[in-house]
């Protein structure tokens, strides 16, 4: 490597010892993902739920012009005050121009992920195709991401203010498996039940890690999304978070928001309309999607690819 990918020791040393790595985007933690102090809290229990489980986490993120891939505590708190939004595309670029601090997105994150050698990603909510998209064409880049890397990515479903049905197709269109987590209902985010029927359940790290295995052996060349629902102690009103996302929409469209600062605008105005309640189911979700990403990447260490190494 030539320094433009830096792995973490720890994270370095789980991978050539082929242990279970959960890789973790920065966005969320940051203030673009979360307002302080609950990125930092969010952070917390997502990384001590991965621990629970017996992975190692992998927070990513861009620091003086390098990726990283396992930051330290020190390189974790700058990124917790990024607030340079990073696609996939964006990392040749900033690397080369030597940014100092930018923040991963799912995208980013996961083809990070993939080339450091790390299987399975965890996060809040996927990007996906936003509502009115016919115009503006905003369709997040994670979308494509997850279809070119042999990633698992947990997630609980897209966030409501996406086109949660327009989402679901576009991940069929693109070869994405969607995989529910004890549940065949594809959930949105906040809800349990997004309104759209899954084909395949998991109920356990093995069966997820199992068809993961399976789509590689058959030469499927990209990722998979397992879709975990929100804990049912922490989930939201559908009528109530309906009503929250008008009012935030509205808010970013009066003040002519577009392009990558949408989202970040869009959970900004979410956290207040819905009084901090959002903000509390999102780290209860992340936290929960980190437990699952940890146990199926376990799993995932107990059968490995026979005549592929770590990292490769
Ligand atoms: N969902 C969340 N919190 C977030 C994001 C999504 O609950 O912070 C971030 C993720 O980093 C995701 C990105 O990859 O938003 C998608 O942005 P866009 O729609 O601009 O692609
Ligand atoms: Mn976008």
């Amino acid at each position: 490597m030539d320094g433009t990918l830096r792995i973490g020791s720890e994270v370095a040393a789980a991978l050539s010892s082929g242990a279970p790595v959960v890789a973790l985007e920065s966005t969320i933690f940051s203030e673009l993902g979360l307002p302080e102090p609950a990125n930092r809290e969010c952070f917390q229990r997502v990384q001590a739920a991965v621990w629970a489980a017996g992975a190692v986490p992998a927070l990513c993120g861009v620091l003086d012009g390098r990726a990283v891939v396992g930051a330290n505590f020190a390189q974790a708190e700058r990124l917790f005050g990024g607030s340079v939004k990073l696609g996939a595309r964006d990392l040749g670029p900033v690397a080369a121009a030597g940014l100092d601090v930018g923040v991963t997105t799912v995208s980013a994150t996961v083809t990070l992920a993939a080339a450091a050698g790390i299987e399975v990603f965890a996060t809040g909510g996927i990007g996906g195709v936003h509502r009115g998209a016919d115009r503006s064409g905003d369709v997040s880049a994670d979308l494509e991401a997850l279809a070119r890397h042999r990633v698992v990515v947990v997630a609980s479903g897209v966030k409501s203010f996406l086109d949660v049905p327009l989402t679901f197709e576009r991940l069929e269109t693109l070869g994405v498996a969607v995989l529910g987590w004890r549940t065949d209902r594809f959930p949105a985010f906040y809800v349990r039940d997004g309104g759209l029927e899954l084909t395949s359940t998991v109920y356990n790290g093995q069966e997820a890690a199992a068809a993961f295995r399976a789509a590689g052996a058959l030469g499927h060349p990209g990722g998979m999304l397992v879709a975990n629902p929100i804990p049912a102690s922490a989930e939201l009103d559908a009528a109530e978070v309906d009503e929250a996302v008008e009012v935030a929409e509205a808010a970013a469209r009066r003040d002519g928001v577009s392009g990558g600062d949408v989202t970040p605008a869009v959970l900004t105005a979410l956290a207040a309309a819905t009084g901090g309640a959002a903000v509390q189911a999102n780290l209860a979700l992340a936290e929960s999607n980190a437990a699952v990403a940890a146990e199926i990447s376990v799993a995932l260490a107990q059968n490995p690819v026979v005549g592929r190494g770590a990292g490769s």
